[in-house]
């Protein structure tokens, strides 16, 4: 553990509305996957924390669910989970979409940030996708928004402008003792990560509606030098989509099974074995146990 005088520390909450690569700009950050991606809205859904650090700073992202109306309990809690992130942060990073324009999730985060006088950034990511007038023309938007201490573009594909980001808030980072041991790289537990990886590719695998009708829990979680077993639930709200993610002769879990597998044994480095049982639970959103049970 360093001592405080020679070391420091920055809370960085990331949030936006959903879809702006929130997720994909703190893995680019880590360098390495520390929470889900996909081209779905709402992939994220509980905050997840990854600690970076470098030299003698310690950076403290937490990534947060795209901001959205919510519908249920669980839109509730997702979205209660962003204002406390955001209250708890030295620095939110405000992630929009080059390109996009300011819509209702914008102004509500503004409202957060307002309500705490917090200070923050506007981070314009997906920079690769447009050419650079259009990135003008998105701090134009967005900047008039809130008293924004730096306007950062950023391409969370390429990487390009993530040097700049570390740097800047690096030079926000307070003298403080390390909060995390330096090899700490993020809170979420193997099993829970097992989950998300599944659930990650329930997202590329099947339609719109399923994916964000579902919740995972891992039921046992052991592991040994060599292999990993796994055994989760997914949990869904209706008997018909039971069929669809069993697909036809269980071909479909076969394929999400096999292809979340692949990715967890390049993660832990070992031999993975998931098994995976889909159960009907109505309205498992608005059940405040199983949304405990789910972090939220
Ligand atoms: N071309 C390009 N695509 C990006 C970039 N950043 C993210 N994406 C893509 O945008 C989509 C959404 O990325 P996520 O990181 O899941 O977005 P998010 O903001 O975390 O979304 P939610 O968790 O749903 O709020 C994915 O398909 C990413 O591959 C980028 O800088 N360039
Ligand atoms: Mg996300």
């Amino acid at each position: 553990m360093k001592k405080e005088n020679e070391s420091k520390t920055v809370f960085v909450t990331i949030c936006g509305r959903p879809n702006a690569g929130k997720s994909t700009l703190l893995n680019k950050i880590m360098g390495r996957k520390v929470s889900i991606v996909s081209p779905k809205a709402q992939t994220t859904r509980v905050r997840v924390t990854g600690v970076l650090t470098k030299n003698d700073c310690q950076y403290v992202f937490l990534d947060t669910p795209g901001l959205h109306k919510a519908k249920s309990g669980l839109g509730q809690a997702m979205m209660q989970s962003v204002s406390e992130g955001i209250e708890n942060a030295d620095i939110t990073l405000f992630v929009v979409e080059a390109g996009d324009r300011v819509l209702a999730a914008e102004k509500s985060i503004v409202r957060m940030l307002r309500a705490n006088k917090m200070r923050a950034f506007l981070v314009i990511n997906k920079t690769d996708t447009v050419k650079p007038p259009q990135v003008l023309e998105t701090i134009a938007q967005f900047s008039p928004l809130y008293n924004f201490e730096e306007v950062i573009p950023v391409s969370s594909l390429t990487g390009d402008g993530i040097d700049v980001l570390l740097s800047e808030l690096e030079k926000r980072a307070e003298p403080s003792f390390f909060y995390y041991d330096s090899t700490f790289v993020s809170d979420m537990p193997d099993a829970k990560y097992v989950c998300e990886v599944i659930r990650e590719k329930m997202l590329y695998n099947l339609g719109l509606e399923i994916p964000h009708t579902v919740a995972l829990l891992a039921d046992s979680f052991e592991q040994n030098e060599t292999l990993v077993k796994c055994s989760v639930t997914i949990y869904c709200t209706r008997e018909s989509h039971k069929g669809i993610i069993i697909g036809k002769g269980g071909a479909m879990l076969k394929k999400i099974s096999m292809q979340a597998r692949l990715e967890l044994e390049e993660h832990f480095g070992k031999k993975v074995f998931v098994e995976c049982f889909v159960k009907v639970k109505n309205d498992w959103q608005n059940n405040s146990s199983m949304l405990t049970q789910l972090g939220l």
